[in-house]
């Protein structure tokens, strides 16, 4: 596999033949089963992990528990300093990080660093951030008393993250978690086991070299510790992004025990391609949102909701692009599209296809699996087309997988319905020249989803915004803005600095 030079990268990340998937940032425990993780590209065995037993998944919450208490006392702007390093130490493995998130989950080269890139960034974010982890005054109704809030750390943090984004989503996370002075114990998703190794052992050189307590970044692999996370009293929010099914239990779970949660599920995102569209524009951001990592974001575009008289034109724009598109390895940068992250998907994939044409859904560029040499993985898929109605079964529900499907519409409140007519919430665009429309679009009677966007495709956010949706997406917000807000707990605080203690409601109570 090295003509990417996949070995060298993997030598760079501090990843040996046998890992040991349980850490905190010094010590490894790992004695439970070992799973095996292959690539999508080239279907070759990358590596083997060590997953986390009970007893291990237990000394690394001990150690999380243990190193809340000293961090919580370090002052957030140097708590930012220690994140400003970790940014700097990602920078200088942007090149080996983003090559295994490519090899390991499939995306494109450009994509993987991409996500490093997204991990600098939050970084940065976040060390400006420890500056700013701001609480309001208010105006008492009593004289001589005050009012104000504050943010205080919120305990340790479990953070759940899916295959699609192995490195990027728990950055996000944990940067926020780590200047608000909370601690963070991360399961990566077990298709991706290597990613999260790669990142725990760039962060534990940071931490031991600024002699931080190790529980700072505890790392538990397997999904057992998964369940383990969700029932643990000892951990006060819990960040999962995955599928819908999966995030129910996951919410069930936690708010039994009353631990709080972000919730990052599907998505069903839309297009709505108006008369007044510029038609170039939507082609880039329509295609790659379709087809850009393989259609396994989030915030992948699911549907294009085209206005009836730019049907055709459009149609035939997306056909000739989709001809286009180079299926392969995706390490080498002359191809557009990768491989599905296994055959499970593969399996989904087609069973969509099948499903959507017994509903009535018309093949406009047909898809199916992608067989011959480089393909050997079977995991490569063909982007496809197909016309269908939104109420169809197969088109309410999320695929991870480039399949779009196009609708026609006439009148813009129609369009805006139909984009709001699925149980997900997460992503939607228009793309139009009409401020009308535009400004309908984003009104509150416009699109229901947590990100809305003109003349922008629905995926590929900034961290600088909260990243979530409304809906079965979940309703939780993540990365910029005020996000940081769900990993702090906030204390409202009055002070009398009187001689007499007046009653608020203007109580009257003589003693
Ligand atoms: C996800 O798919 O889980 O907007 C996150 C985007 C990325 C994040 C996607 N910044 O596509």
């Amino acid at each position: 596999a090295d003509q990417f030079g996949i070995k060298e990268a993997l030598k760079q990340l501090g990843i040996e033949a046998i890992n040991e998937g349980t850490s905190t940032g010094e010590s490894n425990f790992a004695n439970g089963k070992i799973i095996e993780s292959y690539s999508p590209a080239d279907g070759a065995l990358i590596g083997k992990v060590k997953t986390s037993s009970k007893e291990d998944y237990e000394k690394a919450m001990e150690k999380a528990s243990e190193a809340f208490h000293e961090w919580r006392m370090i002052p957030a702007p140097k708590r930012g300093d220690i994140v400003r390093q970790m940014g700097d130490e990602l920078r200088k493995f942007k090149e080996p990080l983003g090559k295994l998130v490519s090899y390991e989950m499939g995306k494109s080269l450009q994509e993987g660093y991409g996500e490093v890139q997204e991990m600098i960034d939050i970084c940065d974010f976040a060390v400006g951030l420890s500056r700013q982890l701001y609480g309001l005054t208010m105006h008492s109704e009593r004289p001589l008393h005050r009012m104000y809030e504050q943010y205080h750390p919120i305990g340790t943090v479990g953070i759940i993250s899916a295959f699609n984004f192995p490195v990027a989503v728990w950055s996000w996370n944990a940067m926020i978690a780590w200047v608000c002075g909370d601690v963070a114990i991360w399961k990566p998703s077990s298709k991706v086991p290597l990613c999260g190794i790669a990142c725990q052992n760039i962060i534990k050189t940071v931490l031991k070299r600024n002699n931080v307590p190790e529980g700072v970044s505890c790392l538990v692999t397997g999904n057992e510790s998964g369940d383990l996370i969700n029932n643990d009293k000892r951990i006060s929010l819990v960040s999962f992004t995955g599928s819908t099914r999966i995030g129910r239990h996951v919410s069930k779970t936690v708010a039994e025990r009353f631990g709080n949660t972000i919730l990052e599920l599907g998505g069903n995102n839309a297009i709505i391609v108006s008369e007044h569209a510029d038609i170039s524009m939507v082609l880039v951001g329509a295609v790659f949102g379709a087809v850009g990592t393989a259609g396994q974001r989030c915030t992948s575009t699911r549907r294009l909701i085209i206005h009836e008289s730019v049907y055709d034109k459009t149609i035939s724009v997306l056909k000739n692009a989709y001809s286009q598109l180079q299926i392969g390895n995706p390490l080498d940068e002359n191809n557009h599209v990768g491989p599905l992250i296994d055959k499970g998907a593969v399996k989904d994939y087609l069973e969509a296809i099948e499903a959507a044409k017994k509903e009535g859904g018309k093949i406009i560029v047909e898809g199916g699996l992608v067989e011959g040499e480089g393909y050997e993985s079977g995991c490569y898929v063909r982007p496809c087309i197909i016309e269908a109605a939104n109420h169809f079964d197969i088109v309410q529900t999320e695929t991870f997988a480039p399949i779009l499907y196009v609708m026609k519409y006439s009148t813009i409140e129609e369009a805006i319905a139909m984009q709001n007519g699925v149980p997900q919430g997460l992503s939607s665009s228009i793309f139009t020249n009409s401020m009308r429309e535009m400004e309908l679009f984003l009104s509150q009677s416009g699109s229901d989803c947590g990100i809305a966007n003109v003349n922008i495709g629905t995926s590929g956010a900034e961290i600088g915004g909260a990243f979530g949706g409304e809906k079965e997406t979940g309703g939780g917000r993540e990365s910029g803005s005020d996000a940081w807000k769900a990993y702090m707990r906030r204390q409202t605080n009055t002070i009398n600095y009187g001689t007499q203690l007046p009653l608020a409601q203007g109580i009257k109570f003589d003693l």
